[in-house]
């Protein structure tokens, strides 16, 4: 049987072997909502950057550069780091550069593949890990380094769905099914008290927090290739 665990926080990767399995970056708050919604809207590609200045010299190149730190746009990026300012980049290639979200992508290319999971695209990432014969990963990007109640309720809504066809490493993917067993009937309500939930509360981010926790809105499994991340 093929085997899943979840790694809570970017800086227990170092407790955890990537080669040879999937893995999946999740940053619900959010990163990775803002990518499956844009490629499932018709961007082109995105190139995720951990560095700020590298992800900025893409405009030269006629990327749309998007960057967000704590929060908030980077003075001189085109976007930042909403899913509806994604959803208007149709055919374009953006560059983009987060607190958490792009840090844990290249934190993560000692695995096989890399893929990038959200609400939005729960069931699709399902279905395109069932049909591979690798080990699962799950990584919460969190926040600098800590644990983060979005993101682990996914990993636990993807651990449940998954929980027939995957072996637990680890108490990791218990811990998150139980959360999520208790959040699933209004995971918005559960976040309520989160800290990047009020976070992005006091930036009047409600909308996008609200887009963020819809479940199977896009059909797609955006899959790091080379560089650039495509559908
Ligand atoms: O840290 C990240 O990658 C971002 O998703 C954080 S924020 O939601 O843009 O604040």
């Amino acid at each position: 049987m093929k085997k899943l665990d979840i790694c809570l926080s970017p800086d227990l990767l170092k407790l955890y072997a990537l080669e040879g399995k999937i893995a999946i970056i999740v940053d619900i708050l959010r990163a990775t909502s803002c990518m499956v919604a844009g490629l499932g809207s018709g961007v082109k590609s995105i190139m995720p950057f951990a560095d700020q200045y590298a992800c900025e010299q893409m405009k030269k190149q006629n990327y749309v550069i998007a960057g967000e730190r704590n929060g908030e746009k980077i003075e001189g990026f085109d976007i930042g780091n909403s899913p509806f300012s994604f959803m208007e980049q149709k055919n374009k290639a953006i560059a983009m550069t987060t607190t958490n979200g792009t840090q844990a992508i290249s934190m993560a290319k000692n695995a096989h593949t890399i893929i990038i999971g959200a609400f939005l695209n729960l069931s699709a990432v399902k279905n395109f890990v069932l049909k591979q014969d690798k080990d699962l990963l799950i990584i919460c990007a969190g926040w600098k380094g800590r644990f983060s109640m979005e993101d682990s309720l996914f990993a636990g809504a993807l651990a449940e769905v998954l929980e027939k066809d995957f072996f637990p490493e680890d108490d990791s993917v218990l811990a998150a099914k139980i959360l999520y067993k208790n959040s699933k009937s209004n995971i918005l309500e559960a976040l309520k008290e989160g800290s990047h939930y009020q976070r992005l509360k006091r930036l009047n981010l409600d909308k996008d927090i609200e887009f963020c926790t819809k479940i199977d809105i896009f059909d797609v499994v955006p899959i790091l290739n080379g560089s650039e991340i495509c559908i």
